[in-house]
C-alpha cells in the first residue's frame, strides 16, 4: 500500500495514570532544564545588612533604613495601601514607611473625634473632624517626611516616611535590618529616626554590593538620642 494511503491512526492522548506520568515527566524535564539557571541566580543573590548602635554600643531598634542605587535611576518599590489607626488618643502605628505613590487610610477607633493634619511640604492635608472611617485614603505622591498631628489633641504625633528607595525597612530588636536578593551595585544607605541628633553626613554611608556576597554597613552613632517627643505618651517607633 502506498504510504500516502495509510489509514489515519488515532492520536494517542494520555489519560488517567498515563496522563499523570506524562505531566510528571514534563515537569521533571522542565526542572532539569531550569535548575542550573535557578541555582545560578541564587548563587548570585547578595544580601545587605545594616546595623545601628548607640554611642555606648547598645543596639537601636526601629530605625528607618533606606537604600538608594547610585549607579542607576531610582527604583521605587510598588505602592501599598497602608492604615494608620487612632486608638486611645494616639496614632497606631505612629511611624509608617511607605513607597512613594502609596495611600494611607486614617480610621478613628476612638469614641472621641479627631482632626488629623499635616503641615509637611511632602504632603499637606487636613481631615475634617470625624470618627470611624474617613471618606477616602490620602495619596502620598511626594518623597519626604510627613509629620502628623491632631488639632484637638496636642499629644497626638506620628510620622510617615515616604520613600522612593529601592530597599527599605527598620532595624529589629538587635538593631539590625537585613535585605536579601539585593542586585549588585553601589548604594547609599541612609538612616532616619525621630530621636537622632547626628548630622546628615553621619547618617549616610555608601556601600558596594557584589555578586553573591553579604555586604554589611555598621553605624555607630556619635551623639546620644534626643528625648522622646511626648515622653509619657504611648508610641511605637522603637518597635519594628
Ligand atoms: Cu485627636
Amino acid at each position: 500500500m502506498p504510504r500516502g494511503s495509510e489509514p489515519p491512526r488515532p492520536i494517542a492522548r494520555p489519560c488517567g495514570p498515563a496522563l499523570a506520568r506524562a505531566v510528571f515527566n514534563r515537569l521533571a524535564l522542565a526542572l532539569t532544564v531550569l535548575m542550573p539557571a535557578c541555582l545560578g541566580a541564587i548563587a548570585c543573590a547578595a544580601s545587605l545588612a545594616v546595623a545601628v548602635r548607640l554611642p555606648d554600643g547598645r543596639a537601636l531598634p526601629g530605625v528607618v533604613v533606606t537604600v538608594q542605587p547610585l549607579d542607576s535611576p531610582a527604583r521605587p518599590s510598588p505602592p501599598v495601601e497602608a492604615v494608620m489607626d487612632q486608638i486611645d488618643l494616639a496614632f497606631s502605628p505612629d511611624l509608617l514607611v511607605i513607597p512613594v505613590g502609596s495611600t494611607v487610610t486614617f480610621p478613628n477607633s476612638d469614641r472621641t473625634s479627631h482632626q488629623v493634619y499635616s503641615f509637611s511640604p511632602a504632603h499637606k492635608f487636613q481631615l475634617p473632624l470625624y470618627r470611624g472611617k474617613p471618606r477616602a485614603p490620602e495619596h502620598f505622591d511626594r518623597v519626604g517626611l510627613v509629620t502628623l498631628g491632631c488639632n484637638i489633641h496636642d499629644n497626638m504625633l506620628a510620622y510617615i516616611v515616604v520613600t522612593d528607595a529601592a530597599y527599605f525597612g527598620r532595624t529589629n530588636a538587635a538593631g539590625v535590618w537585613t535585605q536579601n536578593s539585593v542586585q549588585r551595585g553601589r548604594y547609599r544607605v541612609a538612616l532616619w529616626y525621630p530621636r537622632l541628633r547626628d548630622g546628615q553626613s553621619a547618617l549616610q554611608r555608601e556601600v558596594t554590593v557584589g555578586d553573591g556576597e553579604r555586604a554589611e554597613v555598621n553605624f555607630r552613632l556619635e551623639k546620644s538620642l534626643r528625648p522622646a517627643p511626648l515622653e509619657k505618651r504611648p508610641h511605637s517607633w522603637d518597635a519594628y
